[in-house]
């Protein structure tokens, strides 16, 4: 029987470095800034840094628009830096995964500002140019080669007047999709992979990376947007080459490097079915995916900025899906925070009244489900969302289009406002809390983003020496997986599915039976757990004590416990 791969049982955390911590006071984070606080990360116990993108940038959306993928950004420092980075996370026994952005560049990139200098440029097939629509004269209305609405509001076609045609952006209009129908192209980014791994970086997180492929035809989508705009989606994502594509990848840039590597894919949409063949380490493509059912319930007929309370049944039903789907082929994420998403104790918990319970509960039931943990910059903290007054408190592109048009469009600012409080990706890229200090200790200067208010007791410094805090908490979930073969590898079976709050399931292994149970509501509840456990077999729990009441275990509102026997 092969060994388990290695990040089977391993952790990785995201630095997201713009928020994560400022060395030079210029009130942006910075890989110095990272340096100074590995200790933190080696504290909690995770394995592996995914570091989201510190490349040469214009900062159109925080790195994800890249103008040069060999040259670190000067805000974030020197090649110097990144190197003493890597040499320190390395001596600490640590790995290094990069985010690799290769569905689009900035247009500041000069692959772009070639390709769009001339019709005849060679670099003009690196991108996706086309002609008005017929019938149609450039720029007029209705002129765009699709009706598609791009992510970031608005159509996903951009006129360049000098050449008299558009090119496509599924973002930005400064994010211009690169075009892999073109093996220069793939070639080009192959060579670019290539280069990072021989400076010694562990893998990649691969961004958007089931958008690579689109249908060539590039037909349009149902209409559902503002102004006529139509859905992309199904013509632009798992287009007919993308499992093509990856596999060429991992022959040309994987292939015979040693198997300590990590490859992640974001993959907006898929299914648990299409994340089998992405997972299946027969078919040579990536160890694992993001995906993003979990992180879609809560979104209302509006889309994203127009939530509704997530059902936790709903929340179990969809989790036991990926573990079942995955079980036998394939291999899950876990995530509940990223760059991208609201912070998860505000989302599904309550960031009042039972916040460290609730945090608790959350990344209790998450970690140690089967499949890799994400752990993301201060959730290991708690860290909520933060009280933005008013869009001026904004930073996100996507959340910056999303208000201008939606105002424009007539809608009531302050009801605009409610969705990107709730739902908004600034949440999750306010300043790491270090400590009660000003600005938290993330910087000396002036932040490019507001300090959450809440940093006087919600950091670092007030939880490492309490047993009770979030951090310790999550230290502990790291330190089982770590310790406890079942929990990377062991099987995985739901119990109390129709249970609207208690979230329970087992984990079993050879002899060995693990059973988490959670109740994740704010009324004491008691479960029947299969089997007769004891108090004597309680390996983890966020509350101090815990008591069963003839055969059912009692629990309190958001009390987590872990058994093992
Ligand atoms: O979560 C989302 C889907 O509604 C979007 O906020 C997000 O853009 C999408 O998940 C894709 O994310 C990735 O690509 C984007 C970048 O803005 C995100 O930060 C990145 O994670 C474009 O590169």
């Amino acid at each position: 029987v092969t060994p388990a791969p290695w990040w089977t049982s391993a952790v990785v955390y995201q630095v997201y470095p713009r928020s994560f911590a400022d060395s030079n006071g210029d009130g942006v984070g910075d890989l110095a800034g990272l340096t100074s606080r590995l200790d933190h990360l080696e504290r909690l116990g995770v394995d592996v840094i995914w570091l989201s993108p510190v490349y040469a940038s214009p900062h159109a959306d925080n790195g994800y628009d890249i103008s040069d993928y060999q040259a670190i950004d000067p805000v974030y420092g020197t090649f110097d830096d990144f190197d003493e980075l890597l040499a320190q996370v390395h001596a600490r026994g640590m790995k290094l995964v990069m985010d690799l952005v290769v569905n689009h560049t900035s247009d500041e990139h000069p692959w772009f500002v070639e390709s769009r200098s001339s019709k005849d440029n060679p670099k003009r097939d690196w991108y996706w140019w086309r002609p008005p629509r017929d019938g149609f004269e450039a720029g007029q209305p209705g002129a765009e080669p699709t009706n598609w609405q791009s992510f970031f509001s608005g159509p996903t076609w951009t006129l360049d007047e000098a050449t008299g045609e558009y090119y496509l952006h599924l973002f930005d209009r400064k994010q211009p999709d690169l075009n892999w129908e073109n093996p220069e192209v793939r070639q080009a980014v192959y060579a670019m992979m290539r280069w990072w791994l021989d400076r010694g970086v562990d893998g990649f997180r691969m961004d958007v990376i089931n958008l690579i492929s689109k249908n060539p035809a590039l037909p349009d989508g149902a209409t559902i947007g503002v102004g006529g705009l139509g859905d992309g989606f199904p013509h632009y994502s798992m287009g007919p080459r993308i499992h093509e594509f990856l596999q060429e990848m991992h022959r040309e840039v994987f292939e015979g490097r040693a198997g300590d590597l990590l490859t992640v894919g974001e993959t907006l949409g898929v299914t648990w079915e299409q994340a089998r063949l992405f997972t299946d380490p027969a078919r040579r493509e990536l160890d694992m995916v993001f995906q993003f059912e979990h992180v879609s319930l809560d979104h209302g007929p509006g889309g994203k900025f127009d939530p509704k309370p997530v059902d936790l049944r709903e929340l179990k039903a969809s989790l036991a899906r990926w573990q079942a789907g995955l079980a036998e082929v394939g291999w899950n994420s876990l995530y509940w925070n990223n760059h991208d998403q609201p912070r998860v104790v505000s989302r599904f918990g309550d960031d009042d009244r039972y916040w460290r319970e609730s945090a608790t509960a959350l990344a209790t039931v998450l970690h140690l489900q089967r499949g890799t943990p994400f752990v993301y910059q201060g959730e290991e903290l708690g860290m909520t969302n933060a009280p933005f007054a008013g869009v001026h408190d904004l930073r996100d592109v996507e959340s910056l289009n999303h208000y201008h048009q939606s105002v424009a469009a007539g809608a009531d600012p302050e009801s605009v406002l409610r969705g990107l409080r709730a739902m908004g990706r600034d949440n999750g890229r306010t300043p790491v809390q270090w400590d009660a200090a000003p600005n938290a200790g993330f910087t000396d200067g002036e932040p490019w983003i507001a300090v959450n208010p809440n940093h006087t007791w919600l950091n670092a410094q007030a939880q490492y020496d309490d047993p009770r805090s979030v951090f310790n908490h999550y230290r502990r979930l790291i330190a089982l997986r770590h310790r406890l073969p079942v929990v990377a590898l062991g099987d995985f079976r739901m119990l109390l599915p129709d249970d609207p709050f208690v979230f329970a399931y087992e984990r079993t292994l050879d002899d060995t039976r693990m059973v988490v149970v959670a109740n994740l509501g704010d009324t004491p509840r008691t479960a029947a757990l299969d089997g007769e456990w004891t108090a004597g077999d309680l390996v983890l729990s966020n509350t101090d004590e815990v008591s069963f009441v003839s055969g059912r275990i009692a629990l309190e509102p958001w009390s987590a416990h872990v058994f093992v026997r």
